[in-house]
């Protein structure tokens, strides 16, 4: 920073970060961080001012997982931080670099419960939903509040940090070479956990003696960014692989090794899995029956020691982070060493045969109206052209069928609902895609229900011109829009939305470009007008009602009552 005679606590916010290399902020102005929104502007960073905190915070998670550096979300007091809060616990859960800073009130009131304007504790309220909570007292303790924050949300697992900044410490003055002394250069955040011999060896040897081998790719291998050499690894191995969600593109989805389309066959019937950068959460059946195979034996890879073991034993745990893991089981592995049984190949090549005929008769039906799968065969058909396109995707029905039918050419374009199946993503995502991934148009898949989550940011999305195309699958409700109200009274069903409803207009509001497309041809002009356009639009495609499941593809974990009269 430049040496002023005397500085503040708002200009060491924002030297703190921009000598951390930090430059873009995603918020809401309000008491008492507006003037520290305005500095940032006035500094050079990008303020992206949004209608809420919770999308400001989705942003943010999304910049961080794409960027690598922690996306910065600024929220005002007590409700605007709680606002934020969903997006930060979010960014724990799904291991994404995130600060959240909030301004907080007078903290001689706060602490004494005597009624500030808004008033809370957010110090302590954080803590749960966080890697590490911090409040700034002092300007002279900034710049290593702002270094802590980093390092807590990188190192390791990332995940969610809190940074609670006073309005006291926000304006008090200091003098300027002090400041200048206090601010602090975050050396390697993320240093290389480098895996431990035995681990790689003991990971080596149960691989080579598997004769049904299979790896998975989870967002943290995604997240990694050694692209190349988890590449060579799978193609070294000539290991079938199934990409998590939001791991999809990290090898091509038509990739001749990628199991994707037998992915209930391979779960049930491999005899090691490697799990890189994935855990045995719900997403994968806990590891456990009747999906899995009670005999499999894992080979885990994680950079966090405690989720080995979490769901099922691990036999061969490598506690690294992936690129390092990665590099070494290489180093280590001839070609040829490992080779996966041409039996289960085969098997393993029919049944994908079999599912991808299936699907292609779902792809090529023209239903009036049209239902998931053939809205989705138009933009599958455009993206296939356009690998550079970030798809960002929520809902229930709309993201099961999404994720299965839209191909992903390159890593860390498909960003979803994620580990807690979150609606509300959907714009926040959109919004720091398009803000840190490289000038790359956005398309938002979005269920009726999941969109209006965030729906309100089309404005932020039009004032700042982004290239983000939104398509809302409306189907007039959560899963299906023909529920029925089974009271006396007149009052939609609990599942039901507005059938009618246009979402394109909502963007007109704003001069962004509205569709309205009832049939497959026009959705798929409008894709590639909107797309080609480089501009805001926003495509309400009618689905027909009746097609979705409820609960999507997870119904099993939806309790139903056994005496109501609702089944
Ligand atoms: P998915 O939902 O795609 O299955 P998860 O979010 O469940 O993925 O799992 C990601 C895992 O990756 C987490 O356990 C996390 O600790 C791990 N991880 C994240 N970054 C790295 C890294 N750089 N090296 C190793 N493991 C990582
Ligand atoms: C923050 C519960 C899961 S999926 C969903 C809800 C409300 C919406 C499904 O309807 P949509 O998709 O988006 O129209 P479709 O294609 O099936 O019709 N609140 C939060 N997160 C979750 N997951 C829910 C509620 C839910
Ligand atoms: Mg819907």
């Amino acid at each position: 920073m430049t040496q002023a005679a005397v500085t503040d606590g708002f200009h060491l916010v924002v030297s703190a970060l921009k000598l951390n290399g930090i430059d873009t902020i995603y918020g809401v102005a309000g008491i008492p961080i507006t003037d520290l929104a305005r500095l940032m502007q006035t500094e050079g960073m990008r303020y992206f001012g949004f209608r809420h905190e919770q999308s400001a915070g989705h942003a943010a998670a999304i910049t961080g997982y794409l960027t690598k550096k922690p996306g910065i979300c600024l929220t005002v007091s007590a409700p605007g931080f709680l606002n934020g809060m969903v997006a930060l616990a979010n960014a724990t859960t799904n291991g994404f670099p995130m600060i959240q800073i909030s301004g907080s009130s007078d903290r001689s009131i706060v602490d004494l419960q005597q009624g500030d304007y808004e008033e809370l504790d957010q110090m302590n309220a954080a803590k749960p939903y966080t890697k590490a909570s911090f409040r700034v007292n002092r300007p002279e303790d900034i710049g290593i509040g702002v270094a802590r924050a980093i390092r807590a949300a990188l190192s390791g697992r990332p995940g969610g940090v809190y940074l609670d900044l006073t309005a006291t410490a926000l304006s008090a003055t200091l003098e300027g070479g002090t400041a200048a002394r206090s601010l602090v250069n975050v050396v390697d955040p993320a240093p290389s956990h480098i895996p431990s011999r035995e681990s790689v060896e003991r990971a080596i040897s149960l691989l080579t003696n598997a004769q049904r081998p299979l790896i998975i790719l989870g967002k943290g291998a995604a997240y990694t960014q050694a692209d190349d050499d988890i590449r060579k690894w799978i193609e070294r191995t000539g290991s079938p692989f199934l990409p998590m969600s939001m791991a999809k593109g990290l090898l091509p989805d038509n990739h001749p090794q990628s199991a994707a389309a037998a992915r209930s066959f391979v779960l049930r019937e491999a005899d090691v899995v490697m799990l890189l950068g994935a855990r045995l959460n719900w997403l994968l059946a806990h590891g456990k029956g009747p999906q899995w195979s009670p005999h499999a034996q894992f080979v885990q890879v994680d950079v966090a020691p405690a989720e080995i073991d979490s769901n099922r034993p691990v036999a061969a745990p490598v506690v690294a982070d992936i690129g390092s893991a990665i590099r070494c089981m290489l180093q280590s592995t001839a070609p040829g060493q490992i080779t996966p049984s041409a039996g289960w190949l085969k098997a393993i090549a029919e049944q994908k045969q079999r599912n991808i005929e299936r699907m292609r008769a779902n792809l090529e039906a023209n239903p009036v109206p049209m239902n998931f799968s053939s809205a989705l065969r138009p933009i599958r058909d455009v993206l296939a052209d356009r690998p550079e396109v970030y798809v960002v995707n929520e809902g229930a029905n709309t993201l099961d069928f999404a994720r299965n039918i839209i191909d992903m050419q390159l890593p860390r374009k498909r960003l979803d609902s994620g580990t807690w199946g979150v609606m509300g993503i959907g714009m926040g995502y959109a919004i720091g895609a398009a803000v840190v991934g490289g000038g790359n148009p956005v398309i938002a898949i979005e269920g009726d229900s999941a969109f209006g989550f965030s729906g309100m940011e089309v404005e932020t999305i039009c004032r700042y011109r982004l290239p983000i195309v939104i398509t809302v699958f409306n189907n007039g409700g959560i899963y299906r829009g023909d529920e029925i109200n089974r009271s006396e009274l007149g009052d939609p069903a609990p599942t039901v939305l507005m059938k009618e409803a246009r979402y394109d207009k909502l963007i007109e509001a704003f001069g962004g470009a509205g569709y309205h497309v009832t049939d497959r041809e026009t959705l798929r002009r409008a894709l590639a007008e909107a797309l080609a356009s480089g501009k805001p639009a926003l495509i309400n495609c009618v689905i027909d009602p009746k097609a979705g499941t409820e609960s999507g593809h997870i119904q099993h974990l939806n309790p139903r009552s056994v005496l109501s009269k609702s089944n």
